[in-house]
């Protein structure tokens, strides 16, 4: 039997260190589990293979109130509801309680939810407690997720193959659905819950119009029904002209009449088939997508047109901001706030505007969007992408947890200082209800999921981080990794340090000190910063790094795009003054000379060039990390890593001599000395 990654963090196997294994059998002997629902159902089946697995035991299930576990809802159980006061049970939402109890010397947990749901959330909780050897004997957690819509996109198309998908096919089986559904859906579900995601997106935002017609509907409804019981709602991309596709009406325009009933009939449908369905996310008028302005409609008049349609069934419209158009002759960083900006507040009270972290398109770094904070009267959503579309793809090692806190914990000053994005996509700052997250998903048909066994922390870190954003990029890798690899100490250390270093490793070996999108053209795997397009200066490198006999950068001060006057004035003026920028994103807003002195003394020549080799040093010191790894993680997912670590070294190299070479043609100057000798 070899370790094939398959089990992602959910792997129930014994705990090795025996004093904690005998602590925990002698503190989980009996169990009284309350709930019948199919959500409580998989709940004690997750429990019940989960004791199985780590303790080789599993505790006696009894009606009895003193039992070492109780779990349940004041509802379901009466023990629960004379054990806990209405004030801890006040806004739990899905949330849910762990407290350990001393009874005349006897020790009791409880796992109590106001939902169902949150106590599936809560047993998943104890299970990552043990999984990670905590000590249950003083328990007083009380969790509350921070955002509603905790949501995957996933980019699946109707046959099969994955819009920016690095881990093999799609994991829907769409020709056998709804007939035949796989035990690997209950997996993902699985998955899913236990980090708290609690919706998908099935199909690509670049969606094809079948996906809403009746055969299509019935296995996404094949597919709710498995996710249901987990606490997970199905979603679909549609596509804006739909109505023109499927419908056979001649237009698509969101304020004809006979659109809108249209779009009212074919949401009634999908609720006949999912009665729990969420809603639309939607892509439009983006990278030739159809979409509302096609008649002279605003982006809120389709979104509105949706919403009204699905708000009878409580469904909501997640509509991207992410537009881009080559026709609009300005800097695209700047393109989403210009058209979303003046819609604040024109959006039905059911729709989120869902924002990628970034302006330009998620790259190894970017600074956060100027749209988080500038639309108060607007819910926006976060868009994170899990899969590597710019980091090298199912390659390369990229612990994402650090790029989702950076830009989460960053001040848009947009209520003077602390008014993080994080305040933003919460509702925090302006009061929203409806609150969301996306992460597009990396997960395919590929046995361990993700493609790269590091991957799947990315995966497990959004859920995470959606949860709760306050949480630390270093505390859900310390977990990630007592759950997927081992709970010895040493390894846990190194293995933290390679994951918490990786993605600044990845932007020195790409795009450093602020630069962009300068991978090759189309695939975006590799170097091409000297990529032009005749036809579209967006789709050329040369457009985002600007490299002269000068310098390098993008202008976006006032003397260039002015990019920078989109973000509030406090946020605005640290990006526009060179003596405050950080260091990691002055090229993003400003052009420098090749001879500029930065913070470090070095100039800007010498800076540059220092990070690129810097990233391959560290790529190097990633191998010879894992290499100490050896014996302490199973041969299988050792080798595997080992081998990708190989395959980067000689990318980060390939990365690293092409942009020094190409910017050098500009540059004119020597590599410093200390740098000559490749790595
Ligand atoms: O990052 C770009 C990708 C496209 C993607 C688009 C988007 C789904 O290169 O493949 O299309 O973003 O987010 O809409």
């Amino acid at each position: 039997f070899s370790e094939t990654g398959y089990r992602l963090w959910m792997r129930y196997d014994r705990i090795e260190n025996n004093k904690q294994l005998e602590q925990y059998r002698s503190q989980l002997q009996t169990i009284n589990f309350q709930g019948h629902s199919i959500t409580a159902q998989v709940a004690k089946k997750e429990i019940s293979s989960a004791f199985n697995g780590l303790l080789g035991t599993e505790p006696k299930v009894t009606l009895s109130s003193s039992a070492s576990l109780l779990i349940g809802t004041p509802e379901n159980s009466p023990q629960i509801k004379s054990l806990i006061t209405p004030k801890e049970l006040l806004n739990l939402s899905d949330g849910y309680l762990v407290k350990t109890f001393h009874n005349k010397g006897q020790q009791q947990i409880v796992i109590a939810g106001l939902t169902e749901k949150g106590v599936l959330y809560g047993v998943f909780h104890l299970i990552r407690l043990m999984k990670t050897q905590q000590s249950l004997s003083a328990l007083t957690i009380r969790e509350i997720p921070s955002i509603k819509n905790r949501v995957l996109n996933h980019w699946d198309n109707l046959d099969g193959t994955v819009e920016r998908g690095y881990a093999g096919t799609s994991l829907w089986e769409w020709h056998k659905l709804p007939g035949f559904t796989q035990t690997r859906y209950t997996d993902y579900a699985r998955a899913n819950a236990s980090v708290g995601i609690n919706g998908t997106v099935l199909n690509n935002v670049n969606a094809n119009a079948l996906s809403l017609t009746k055969p299509y509907l019935l296995k996404a409804a094949a597919l709710a029904n498995v996710f249901r019981p987990y606490g997970i709602k199905v979603y679909l991309s549609a596509r804006f002209s739909s109505p023109i596709e499927i419908g056979g009406l001649k237009t698509a325009d969101p304020l004809d009449p006979e659109v809108k009933r249209w779009w009212s009939m074919k949401v009634k449908e999908i609720y006949a088939y999912i009665p729990d369905f969420g809603g639309f996310l939607v892509k439009a008028n983006s990278e030739g997508q159809p979409g509302p302005q096609n008649y002279g409609r605003s982006h809120a008049d389709g979104a509105n047109m949706l919403a009204d349609a699905l708000a009878p069934f409580d469904g909501i419209v997640m509509w991207r901001a992410f537009v881009y158009d080559d026709k609009v002759p300005d800097d695209r960083a700047k393109q989403a706030y210009n058209e979303f900006k003046p819609l604040d507040g024109k959006f039905r009270a059911n729709v989120l505007v869902q924002v990628k972290n970034g302006a330009v398109d998620f790259q190894p770094r970017e600074p956060f969007h100027p749209l988080f904070g500038a639309m108060p009267a607007t819910p926006l959503m976060m868009e994170f992408q899990l899969t590597q579309e710019y980091l090298g793809f199912s390659t390369h090692l990229a612990y994402l947890g650090t790029l989702f806190k950076e830009t989460l914990a960053a001040d848009t000053y947009a209520k003077g200082k602390g008014s993080t994005v994080a305040d933003v996509v919460t509702g925090k700052l302006d009061q929203h209800q409806l609150t969301g997250i996306a992460g597009v998903a990396n997960i395919g048909s590929d046995v361990n999921w993700c493609g790269h066994p590091f991957a799947q922390s990315n995966w497990y870190s959004f859920g995470r981080m959606a949860w709760n954003p306050g949480l630390s990029a270093t505390a859900v890798a310390d977990e990630w990794i007592r759950m997927t690899f081992t709970n010895d100490i040493n390894a846990i250390a190194t293995i933290k340090e390679m994951m918490m270093g990786s993605r600044e490793t990845i932007v020195n070996y790409m795009t450093p000190l602020g630069l962009h999108h300068i991978m090759a053209r189309n695939h975006h795997y590799g170097p091409g910063p000297w990529v032009k397009d005749a036809g579209r200066a967006d789709w050329t490198s040369v457009y985002y790094h600007k490299a002269d006999a000068v310098g390098i950068g993008f202008d976006r001060t006032a003397t260039g795009s002015n990019a920078i006057a989109q973000y509030s004035p406090d946020a605005a003026r640290e990006f526009a003054d060179l003596a405050n920028i950080p260091d990691k994103y002055l090229l993003w807003f400003h052009h420098v000379k090749w001879s500029d002195k930065l913070r470090s003394g070095n100039t800007l020549w010498d800076e540059l060039v220092s990070h690129y080799y810097l990233g391959v040093r560290d790529v190097a010191k990633m191998q010879s990390q894992w290499k100490a790894m050896a014996g302490k993680i199973d041969e299988d997912r050792f080798k595997e890593v080992a081998e990708l670590l190989e395959i980067q070294h000689e990318e980060a190299k390939w990365w690293r001599d092409a942009c020094v070479l190409y910017f050098q043609s500009f540059s004119g100057l020597p590599i410093p000395a200390s740098y000559e000798k490749p790595a």
